[in-house]
């Protein structure tokens, strides 16, 4: 008793809060929500922010977006959180979804405290970039690298709301082939979770099948020609000694270029049509 789990915590932190800032990476906007985010949130209000939206394909997240507007009242803003643009529609949003919450405590005569947000995601997806971006100094630690952060305090970014400094760290969860695939190549499983050749064939395949024009980069005119680790290889001249190719060389540099943009604005869920 009284051993404090990641779970225990993040459930105390979740008790401390009125409304959850919860951090999807754009690119992936369904798999990189934690499968058991409604057990784990429960009817907590939520502000969805899709997070490096400068990556993400803009005329299939304009079409997510127009979807969600439609048919749910969940609210979703995309941030690029590498610009300092956006935090006061941010605010105005987290105040709009908070107003009955706000008036509720005003009518129990209680001193009018400022409402409580804690932001809650997957590792890497931008928590701490979010949190410094509305904090507007570098407090929380950003890495591109995911579980960096560890260990919290209150900051208030608006009279009416503060904000933890710290995320709630979301338990632990296996994912479906597909899915975890996706979450290695935007590096939101860390590195030692994966095969990072097999992750580079199947990012091939769905970058092949999405966004063939995106491949060029390897061809030596554009066109259509299948392009796979061999083909990489060749173009970028990868020889092991002795002269074999260097598939894992090959591997890599793809999925440098994926993640560094090098092939451009991407959307891997599947949105409604
Ligand atoms: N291009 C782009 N990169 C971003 C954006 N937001 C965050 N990043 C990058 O994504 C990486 C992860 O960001 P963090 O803020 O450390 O993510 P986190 O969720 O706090 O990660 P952990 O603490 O490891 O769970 C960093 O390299 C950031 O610079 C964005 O809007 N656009
Ligand atoms: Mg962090």
């Amino acid at each position: 008793m009284g051993k404090t789990t990641p779970l225990r915590r993040l459930q105390e932190q979740l008790q401390a809060v009125d409304i959850l800032f919860e951090v999807l990476d754009a690119r992936l906007p369904f798999s990189s929500r934690h499968p058991k985010s409604l057990e784990l949130f429960g009817p907590k209000t939520k502000l969805t922010i899709l997070s490096k939206s400068d990556l993400a394909d803009e005329q299939e997240l304009n079409r997510l977006l127009a979807e969600l507007a439609a048919n749910s009242s969940a609210k979703a803003i995309p941030l690029c959180l590498k610009t300092q643009k956006g935090q006061n529609k941010l605010i105005s949003l987290a105040l709009e979804l908070t107003a009955e919450k706000r008036a509720a405590l005003a009518r129990r005569g209680l001193l009018p405290r400022p409402i409580r947000a804690c932001v809650v995601g997957l590792p890497n997806v931008g928590k701490s970039s979010l949190i410094n971006w509305l904090i507007g100094r570098k407090k929380a630690a950003v890495g591109d690298r995911p579980g960096i952060t560890r260990g919290n305090s209150w900051v208030r970014i608006h009279p009416q709301l503060e904000l933890l400094d710290t995320p709630g760290m979301l338990p632990p969860v296996s994912f479906d082939e597909e899915t975890a695939l996706k979450l290695a190549l935007c590096r939101i499983l860390p590195d030692d979770h994966y095969e990072v050749d097999l992750v580079a064939e199947k990012g091939l395949a769905l970058m092949a099948e999405k966004y063939p024009r995106s491949l060029d980069i390897y061809r030596s005119e554009p066109g259509d020609s299948e392009v796979k680790l061999v083909q990489i290889a060749e173009a970028r001249s990868c020889l092991l000694p002795g002269g074999r190719l260097d598939l894992h060389r090959a591997a890599s540099i793809f999925i440098n270029d994926f993640r560094n943009g090098k092939l451009g604005k991407v959307m891997f869920d599947e949105i409604k049509r």
